[in-house]
């Protein structure tokens, strides 16, 4: 019983650990017209499980993202602002 329980502790500091390391992304948006639709965009990012954070700039017309790739990855980001009304693509 307390092998395995140490076992467990292990694993969770192990997961700590991966968790550390954020991406950073960012994301070119389309059908950005007015000022509430980057807030519109940033909610939709920030509600992705993994996001840390989210920033849009209107005049750019883009997304900066920090997230968590163990539990969000980029098309989960680009299929949020999409489902928004907003269709983005990562850039390169
Ligand atoms: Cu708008």
């Amino acid at each position: 019983m307390r092998r395995i329980l140490i076992a467990a502790a292990g694993a969770l500091l192990m997961k700590g650990a991966l968790a550390a390391t954020a991406q950073t992304i960012a994301l070119d948006v389309k059908n950005m017209y007015c000022d509430l639709c980057p807030v519109t965009v940033r909610k939709s990012l920030e509600r992705v499980p993994g996001v840390a954070e989210a920033k849009v700039d209107f005049a750019q017309k883009t997304a900066t993202v920090k997230f968590d790739p163990d539990k969000a990855t980029a098309a989960a980001l680009v299929k949020a602002t999409t489902d928004a009304g907003f269709p983005s693509a990562v850039r390169k």
